[in-house]
Order: structure tokens, then C-alpha cells, then sequence
């Protein structure tokens, strides 16, 4: 439903306003949509409903803007591909701000703004920000709206490529919206967000329109986010990292549960016993390719429940119960192919997918990087030039001088390009995935990209060993943030860029949910690590399907029925309790992988000390005590 915002200057009495015409009667709702439309100005306003119709009609405007490129029905029915405003391609970690009333409640890893400040300044750039533009106003619900306490949220945004983002993403529209006046007014997250280029009569529209200045803005205390600027990813879609993680951590702290960047994968062995495993990777370390897993092990059977988020609950039965809040995969491009991640690329084949600074083919298909193996003899890659494998870009008509021998050819996807494709199209899905209770958990997985000193798996002595291992993870930083990639970052949990207050309440939070339930009925906790190299710089363990190696001695290990090593830093595979028939590794490469070095080891002190004493004195006593026992065991 589209209507005219009224104006403040000439409000003709009789004119449509959005709350006369408004399909809801939630109050607190109709009374933000109008304070937002009376300050961002917006020249109509549409009340998503989430059909079919609306998202033809929205991908319509959106070609004829030049946002969206159709593309070929055969290759991916229902499908569209974007090109993104060159400085607008990742999450702006340095933009993004956590306003707590007192700064020590946002903590040292969190940019932090007084709200009142914060909500001057964007007051102020949100005032006509959506000249020429239509308002979307988009109720969601992350997680079923069956649930016990169902999570709504409602994102108010000027950008139709946003709209029709969350529709894969989030359960969106008039069903959501009518269950938020179910028995009662329900409460919500309000989200804001705007591209921030007000379009002025006359003005000619960009196919990507965004701002140079960008805030992404979250207040823990008012469960509210404001997002200004930016139209990409975690920066706009806003149930996702804002909501799901940033606004849900602190609600979780609260409450006295977990909102976590963790994939649900369920596995079931040979014998038909099931396991559910979270796993917690940094943002591109592998979290979508093991949600997707086609286990390598004969006999082992993976199916997907998530692959960016979960929710985890205590159940009355002392498990740990585990829900996807999302409704879609916004999933990395490059390395996704039919060699590492067949149920992806199936998933995607399906179409009603969005495609985002990927290359795009000469018969309307989509490529990246590691899609093929080879690819296609031409390309326009994603900045919109013509693309070869021989010269790469090539900005003008001429003939393109070829690359000399040992110069990187320019990828034609952006490293962080994406597609966002329904999770109902997945192959593999779990049944359970729509379950608003979820799953109980097994185990728990923390990993990140090292190229050195993390072994392949360990597990951890107990839960507070393994809060430790969560802790001081760490990680080679990627181009799903802004800045420079490849350096080595601690990283809480993989949730550095996503905790919505202190790092250092949190991490005591984790401990606390360990002490307060039965330890045998916590999930086993263990380190995996996918990204060690060799001398020669190659990968020393194949990864992808493989690890499904890993997750079968995980599995063990939860059943005591494989052996370990007892090492300085954990448990450890033993030479053959590790399934490796079949596989296409040299003994010395996967001796490598597995090895805990003290020497690495010994060298990773310093860092974890550094870290532990940028967290100051809100660290958990319990974590330095696990440092000094480690420490000890090392000079042992
Ligand atoms: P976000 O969506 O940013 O949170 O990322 P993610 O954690 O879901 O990472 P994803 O699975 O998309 O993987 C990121 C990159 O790592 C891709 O290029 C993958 O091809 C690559 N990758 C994933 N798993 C493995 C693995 O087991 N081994 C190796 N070598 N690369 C992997
Ligand atoms: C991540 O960066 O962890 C993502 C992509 O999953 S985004 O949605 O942009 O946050
Ligand atoms: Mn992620």
C-alpha cells in the first residue's frame, strides 16, 4: 500500500496521510511511521506486504533505475544483479557505534557516542533525507512468529533494493504484521535506515545511491537502531548484524541467553545417531561452506539449519537449544563452486536470488571467482568493465596491453560480493529449520583463518576452557569489513564487530551460563582451524566436504569412542583416531595440520596477553586463571 506523505508546510486536510491509509492499528507503530515520514519527507510511502506482486513491481523499478540487471530465466529463474557504488562493498566497522548511555556499557572494542549526541546528529541528517524518495515500511520477524516471545522488528528504509533483500532474508509483510497486533500490541525493534542522497526536483538518480558519510547506529538501551549512508549488506539489511546480533546480545545478557555468529548444522552418522553443531567463524572464515557441507565420510549425512546466526536458549530439560533468526543465506561469492559448495550453487540455480558485485556474464549469468574452474573467455566484472582472463579489466575500447607473467590478474568479483538466496531452496535443508524451539545443541565450534600455530581441532577440558578458546580467538581480518585484510585480530567468539556492550560483561556472561547448568548436558566445546599453511604457502588440510573428517571425531568425542591427545593447549586427534581413508594428503602435510607447536605456542602468549589487557579490569578472573595454566603447561 503506497500513499502521499503529508508536508509540513502545505497539509491539505483532507490529503492521504500514511497512518489514515496504514494496513495496522499498533499505535507505537503507526505513531514512528508518521514521526519518521514528517522527518525524512519522504514523496510516498509504502507499507510492504511482502507478495509477489510487490517484489515484480519493486525489481521493475529497480531496472529501470539501472540498479538491477535481470537475469537470464534459464540460468536463474526470478534473478537480479547488482552493481554496487564502488566505495559502498563491506561492513564499516570504523562507522559503527554502539550508544549506551555510559561508555563502559559499549566497552573498549565498541565505538561509542552518547545517545543523545548521536541521536542529534542523525536527527539532523535523517531531516529531508528521503526527498524523492518512497519510504518502505518492512514489519519482520527474526525467528518463527510462533515463537514463545516471537522477535519483531520493523525496518523503515528509501532503498527498494533493500526491500527486497529482507524478503529473502527475514519473514516479511502483512502476515508478520498482523501477527504484531495478535492479543496485544506486540513490541518491535524500530529500524531506521536511509541511503542518504535526497533526491532534489530536477536531480538525476544514481543506480546506487548512498552517502560518503556513513553511521551505523545502535542504541541497546532503546532496542533501536539507526542506519544512515550506506545500502550494502550488514550496513542496511538490518534484521541481520544490527538486530539479530548487536540489539539480541544485549537483550540475550538480559535475559540470560546467547545471540551468536554461528551456523546450526545437523549431522547424522551411519548408525543414525543425530548431532546439532553451532560454529562460530569470523566473517569469511567458512561459516555458509559448513552450514552447506556435502560430508566426504561415506555413510554421514549433513542438513543445514543456519549459516550466519543463532539464538540459544536454555530448554527445561538444562540443553542448550538453538534457533536461526534469519530466512535467507547472504552468503560469500568467491570460492563458492560445484567442487567446494555443490548445495549452494544448487540452492542459487533455483533462483529468487539477489546477486551483489559479482561479474556478470555475456548471456546474462553470474560468475566469481571459483564458480568454474576456468572461466568464461569474457566478463564484465563488477565494477561494470569489459573483463578477460588474460588482461582482466579494461576500461576503454582499445586493445588491453596483456598482464606480464607474476602480476595478479584483477578479480572480476568483488571479494566480498554475495548472493542472497532463499534458505527454503537449499537442498539439504533440516526440517527443523522453521522450529520456533530449534534444536539442542551437541557441540560448539570456535575457528578463524591462521596460517600458523592453530591446530586442525582441539577440544577444550571443560565449558570455561572452552569460554577461554572463544575468548582469545583469532583471526586474519577479510573483505566482508572495510580496512586492510590479512591481519591477525583477536576475535570474542567471531562476535568482535557484533557485541552490542562490553566485550569483557559479555565473555563473563558466557562463563556464568556455564556455571549456572549442569555441565554434562552443556555442549563439548571445541578450536578448528581450516586455513593452515604449509611452507610452500598451500593450504595443509583440503577443507570444504573434508571436514566432515573433523566433524566425525567431534561426534566421537561427544560419544567417547575416539582417542585424544592430552597436549598444553587441549584435546587433539591421536595419529589414527582421525578418519583419513581415502584421503588425498601426505602424512607429513597432515602431521602439520595437527601439530600444537610450543614454539607458535609460546609466541601466541604475548598476544593473548596484550588482548586480555585491552579488555581491562572487566576480564573474567576465570579467563587469566586459564591463561596461567596454559602458560604453565607451555614452560612445563
Ligand atoms: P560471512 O558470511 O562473512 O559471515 O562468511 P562465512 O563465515 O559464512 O564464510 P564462507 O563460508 O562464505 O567462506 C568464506 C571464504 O572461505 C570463501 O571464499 C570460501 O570458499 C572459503 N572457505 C570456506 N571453507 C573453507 C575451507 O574449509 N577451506 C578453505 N581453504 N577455504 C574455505
Ligand atoms: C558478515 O560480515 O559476517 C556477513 C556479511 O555475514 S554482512 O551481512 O554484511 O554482515
Ligand atoms: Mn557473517
Amino acid at each position: 500500500m503506497t500513499t502521499t506523505a503529508p508536508r509540513r508546510d502545505a497539509p491539505a486536510p483532507d490529503a492521504p496521510t500514511p497512518v489514515a491509509e496504514s494496513p495496522t492499528r499498533h499505535a507505537e507503530l503507526l505513531a514512528w511511521v508518521q514521526e519518521i515520514a514528517e522527518l525524512a519527507e519522504p514523496a510516498a510511502v509504502h507499507w510492504c506486504d511482502g507478495s509477489r506482486e510487490e517484489w515484480d513491481r519493486l525489481a521493475e523499478q529497480l531496472i529501470a533505475a539501472g540498479t538491477l540487471v535481470r537475469l537470464d530465466e534459464r540460468a536463474k529463474p526470478n534473478s537480479f544483479y547488482a552493481r554496487t557504488d564502488p566505495d559502498d562493498v563491506a561492513r564499516v566497522e570504523g562507522r559503527t557505534f554502539i550508544c549506551s548511555k555510559s561508555p563502559d556499557d559499549a566497552g573498549p572494542t565498541n565505538n561509542w557516542m552518547h545517545p543523545d549526541e548521536m541521536k542529534s546528529i542523525l536527527t539532523d541528517r535523517f531531516r529531508g533525507a528521503m526527498h524523492g524518495r518512497t519510504m518502505y515500511v518492512i514489519p519482520f520477524c527474526m525467528g518463527s512468529p510462533e515463537a514463545e516471545k516471537p522477535m519483531f522488528g520493523v525496518e523503515i528504509t528509501d532503498s527498494a533494493y533493500v526491500v527486497m533483500s529482507m524478503k529473502i532474508m527475514t519473514r516479511m509483510g502483512s502476515d508478520i504484521l498482523a501477527a504484531m497486533t495478535r492479543d496485544h500490541d506486540h513490541d518491535f525493534v524500530p529500524c531506521l535506515h536511509s541511503v542518504g542522497a535526497p533526491l532534489q526536483p530536477g536531480d538525476h538518480d544514481v543506480p546506487w545511491p548512498c552517502n560518503t558519510e556513513k553511521y551505523i547506529s545502535h542504541f541497546p538501551e532503546d532496542r533501536m537502531i539507526w542506519s544512515y549512508g550506506s545500502g550494502y549488506g550488514g550496513n542496511s539489511l538490518l534484521g541481520k548484524k544490527c538486530f539479530a546480533l548487536r540489539i539480541a546480545s544485549a537483550i540475550a545478557r538480559d535475559e540470560g541467553w546467547l545471540a551468536e555468529h554461528m551456523l546450526i548444522l545437523k549431522l547424522t552418522s551411519p548408525q543414525g545417531r543425530v548431532y546439532h553443531i553451532a560454529a562460530a567463524f569470523p566473517s569469511a572464515c567458512g561459516k555458509t561452506n559448513l552450514a552447506l557441507i556435502n560430508p566426504t565420510v561415506p555413510g554421514w549425512r549433513a542438513e543445514t539449519l543456519g549459516d550466519d546466526i543463532a539464538w540459544m536458549r536454555f530448554g527445561d530439560d538444562g540443553r542448550l537449544w538453538a534457533v536461526n533468526p534469519e530466512y535467507g543465506f547472504f552468503g560469500v561469492a568467491p570460492g563458492t563452486g560445484w567442487h567446494t559448495n555443490p548445495n549452494a550453487m544448487q540452492a542459487m540455480n533455483r533462483g529468487n536470488s539477489l546477486f551483489t558485485n559479482v561479474a556478470l556474464t555475456d548471456h546474462g549469468d553470474v560468475w566469481w571467482e571459483g564458480a568454474t574452474e576456468t572461466p568464461p573467455a569474457h566478463l564484465t566484472d563488477w565494477k561494470g568493465r569489459s573483463w578477460t582472463p588474460e588482461t582482466g579489466p579494461s576500461t576503454g575500447s582499445g586493445p588491453t596491453l596483456p598482464v606480464p607473467d607474476g602480476d595478479k590478474i584483477e578479480p572480476a568479483a568483488h571479494p566480498n560480493s554475495r548472493f542472497c538466496t532463499p534458505i527454503k531452496q537449499t537442498p539439504i535443508l533440516a526440517p527443523e529449520y522453521d522450529s520456533p524451539t530449534g534444536v539442542p545443541i551437541d557441540a560448539i565450534l570456535f575457528g578463524g583463518r591462521r596460517r600458523d600455530t592453530m591446530p586442525l581441532v582441539t577440544q577444550s577440558r571443560d565449558w570455561t576452557h572452552g569460554v577461554f578458546f572463544g575468548a582469545t580467538l583469532s583471526s586474519e581480518t577479510t573483505a566482508a569489513a572495510t580496512g586492510k585484510v590479512g591481519v591477525v585480530r583477536r576475535d570474542p567468539m567471531a562476535m568482535l564487530p557484533f557485541i552490542g556492550y562490553h566485550v569483557g560483561d559479555y565473555l563473563a556472561h558466557w562463563l556464568r551460563l556455564g556455571e549456572r547448568h549442569e555441565q554434562d548436558k552443556l555442549p563439548k566445546i571445541f578450536y578448528v582451524n581450516w586455513f593452515r599453511r604449509g611452507e610452500d604457502g598451500g593450504f595443509l588440510w583440503p577443507g570444504f566436504g573434508e571436514n566432515s573428517r573433523v566433524l566425525k571425531w567431534i561426534a566421537e568425542r561427544i560419544d567417547h569412542t575416539a582417542a585424544a591427545e592430552k597436549t598444553p593447549i587441549g584435546y587433539t586427534p591421536t595419529a589414527d583416531s582421525l578418519d583419513v581413508a581415502g584421503l588425498a594428503v601426505t602424512e607429513d602435510d597432515l602431521t602439520a595440520a595437527c601439530r600444537v607447536d610450543p614454539e607458535e605456542w609460546r609466541a601466541e602468549i604475548p598476544l593473548i596477553e596484550e588482548w586480555f589487557g585491552k579488555i581491562g579490569p572487566k576480564l573474567p578472573a576465570g579467563l587469566s586463571t586459564e591463561l596461567e595454566a596454559l602458560k604453565q603447561k607451555l614452560s612445563g
